[in-house]
């Protein structure tokens, strides 16, 4: 059976953000069995030598399945939208435009939007130049976002794909909602996507079993 490696302890700020979600809700959309491994983030539950063989980084998420150990969201969304056939085209150009918005959404959306969630938390205020900057280029990014959706229902293709579970997971993560606030269009982009069934089933699961530290 796939197991899931996700938390079950964590620091109460990032609880309801970590990346396991990505995972968890990926697989509500695609109905697919799994068993859950709750890890203790403060306990240490990641920093040993049997979970660096799953996760080099020591981070979560990762999955151990039928002999295949993976790490890092997007690819173990890929591989199981890949397994189940599911939230990913058939054909080669729609699973093209897939792995396209994945790593746009891993390698062009989240940077700004990381670089400033992680600015907001450490800095003591005095990073004003560094704060513009990184606003400057979300915005940029976010603009950019807001004018390809523009006519479009998902980001990918015409259906819900897993590269929409990723995008949607980054945006998410945006705290100050006056950063999305100038494009409309991204913000309910956003909450169509959380909307759905499988989300609220994969965050409620989430919030009932994950202990804040
Ligand atoms: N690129 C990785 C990043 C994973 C990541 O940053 N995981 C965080 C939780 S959201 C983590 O495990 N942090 C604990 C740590 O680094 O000690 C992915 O997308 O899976």
């Amino acid at each position: 059976m796939l197991k899931v490696y996700g938390f079950s302890k964590v620091n109460a700020g990032a609880r309801g953000f970590t990346r396991d979600l990505r995972v968890l809700w990926a697989l509500e959309e695609m109905q697919l069995p799994f068993e859950l491994a709750g890890m203790d983030h403060p306990a240490h539950d990641l920093n040993t030598e049997e979970y660096r063989r799953l996760s080099p980084f020591e981070q979560i998420p990762s999955i151990y399945d039928d002999g295949l150990a993976m790490s890092e969201s997007a690819a173990i969304v890929f591989y199981l939208a890949k397994k189940s056939g599911r939230l990913i085209p058939s054909d080669r150009a729609g699973e093209a435009q897939v792995m396209r918005w994945c790593f746009a959404a891993m390698n062009t959306v989240e940077p700004p939007l990381l670089s400033l969630l992680v600015l907001d938390w450490s800095a003591d205020g005095g990073c004003g130049k560094h704060r513009e900057f990184l606003v400057g280029w979300s915005d940029r990014m976010l603009n950019n976002l807001q004018r390809w959706l523009a006519d479009r229902e998902f980001v990918a293709t015409k259906d819900f794909t897993v590269a929409d579970i990723l995008l949607v997971h980054v945006l998410s993560g945006i705290k100050d909602e006056r950063l999305i606030a100038p494009y409309p269009g991204v913000a309910s982009y956003r909450d169509r996507c959380l909307a759905r069934p499988a989300w609220k089933r994969a965050i409620e699961a989430y919030c009932a079993r994950v202990e804040p530290a």
